[in-house]
């Protein structure tokens, strides 16, 4: 097998709603994909999830696209190359952790078609379904949160996560906290707020939370570490944890108790993998988030969600949630359990409908 075609696309998904956080507004979803197709004629693809503007990590599309076609995909030309192998090769390379996986990702893909084995498999992935909860943007009454949370609850997600913002959170929260008293609900900051603001995040305490996702710097881990000491709701660190080793010293320092593990921000599935050897020998728990990916980013996401330490309910979520159509089929479907199957065939796991790529494409580069 040797890699003989690698090509880019840019596609902008339009959006049901605006998905509104401490970061800002995502209102159509850019993607950025890639395809790689073998002298065996196997067509495999990876996405790099990048956002359109550097919101939430410093990458965004433009980015990927450039460390993509001018230092990722050339070295892969005529390669037989596996996803691991790649992993150690790019090491070099700093940061871009949303392009790598990209990469990383269509080279997994391959493996499994040629191994004949789906890709949790080649993990060592212990869970045949994902537990998955629902990431709900802010609205702007409480009513329309309500509504909003009812129909996730109704469509079977085991968990709420709220975005919050400073000046919006304590009553926000307790609204939805009142109207659902049982349920498990969550908080994702965002990063919006300072260690002087402790006490806005102190009284979210008294309302039964599952985990208090990112609520300060975005390369921080002290001031996390600070924060834990003074607050009983477990801490779960997003966007400081870019790979193994982050989390390692995460975990030293006590900054957090639980890790949202995004595949495409740790820069693949290989650092995926090592922060969940991590959390075993640690006692951290983990869950999978999400990034609004495609079909495609997801199927790698259920990939790295069915492995040991995932045991929260994971970001991930059918098509249908944010978008009315995806490049891929079949959408993923929530069983009464409140699960996500994880694919069990070689390859991605779902069909990427081609036409789809052409109907939302911006732009598309043939690297060789
Ligand atoms: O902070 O988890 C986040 C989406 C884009 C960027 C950052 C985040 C999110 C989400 C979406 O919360 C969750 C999903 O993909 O379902
Ligand atoms: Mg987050």
């Amino acid at each position: 097998m040797k890699i003989k075609s690698a090509k880019i696309y840019h596609i902008v998904l339009p959006m049901k709603f605006a998905f509104v956080t401490g970061f800002g507004e995502i209102k159509e979803r850019d993607a950025v994909l890639v395809r790689l197709e073998t002298s065996d004629g196997v067509v495999c693809w990876g996405e790099s999830a990048a956002l359109a503007a550097p919101l939430y990590l410093e990458e965004t599309v433009q980015t990927c696209i450039h460390i993509l076609k001018d230092f990722l995909l050339p070295r892969l030309k005529e390669r037989d190359i596996s996803p691991e192998e790649f992993a150690q090769e790019i090491g070099f390379i700093r940061g871009n952790n949303l392009a790598k996986h990209g990469v990383e990702t269509a080279l997994w893909s391959i493996k499994s078609e040629m191994e004949g084995k789906s890709v949790s498999h080649l993990l060592g992935g212990v869970r045949e379904g994902v537990p998955v909860g629902e990431s709900v943007g802010m609205t702007e009454t409480v009513e329309q949160l309500l509504a909003i949370v009812q129909k996730r609850l109704d469509e079977g997600y085991q968990r709420i996560k709220l975005k919050i913002k400073p000046g919006h959170d304590f009553d926000y929260v307790k609204s939805v906290r009142d109207a659902f008293p049982k349920i498990q609900i969550m908080v994702d900051g965002n990063s919006s707020y300072k260690l002087s603001q402790i006490d806005d995040l102190k009284r979210l305490d008294e309302l039964d939370l599952l985990m208090m996702e990112q609520p300060l710097g975005y390369d921080d881990i002290v001031d996390h570490a600070k924060l834990q000491k003074e607050i009983r709701t477990p801490i779960c660190l997003d966007e400081s944890i870019i790979h193994a080793e982050d989390a390692r010293k995460a975990i030293e320092l006590g900054a957090c108790k639980v890790i949202n593990v995004k595949p495409g921000r740790v820069g693949g599935l290989v650092e995926s993998k090592k922060i969940n050897e991590l959390a075993k020998k640690h006692g951290i728990r983990l869950w999978c988030g999400g990034m609004l990916e495609t079909g495609i980013g997801k199927a790698y996401n259920l990939a790295v969600a069915s492995l040991s330490e995932f045991s929260l309910p994971a970001d991930i979520v059918p098509t249908t949630t944010f978008f009315n159509e995806d490049v891929t089929v079949p959408d993923l479907v929530v069983s009464n359990k409140g699960e996500i199957e994880v694919p069990k065939t070689a390859g991605l796991g779902f069909e990427v409908r081609e036409d789809k790529v052409q109907k939302y494409l911006r732009g598309e580069w043939t690297v060789f």
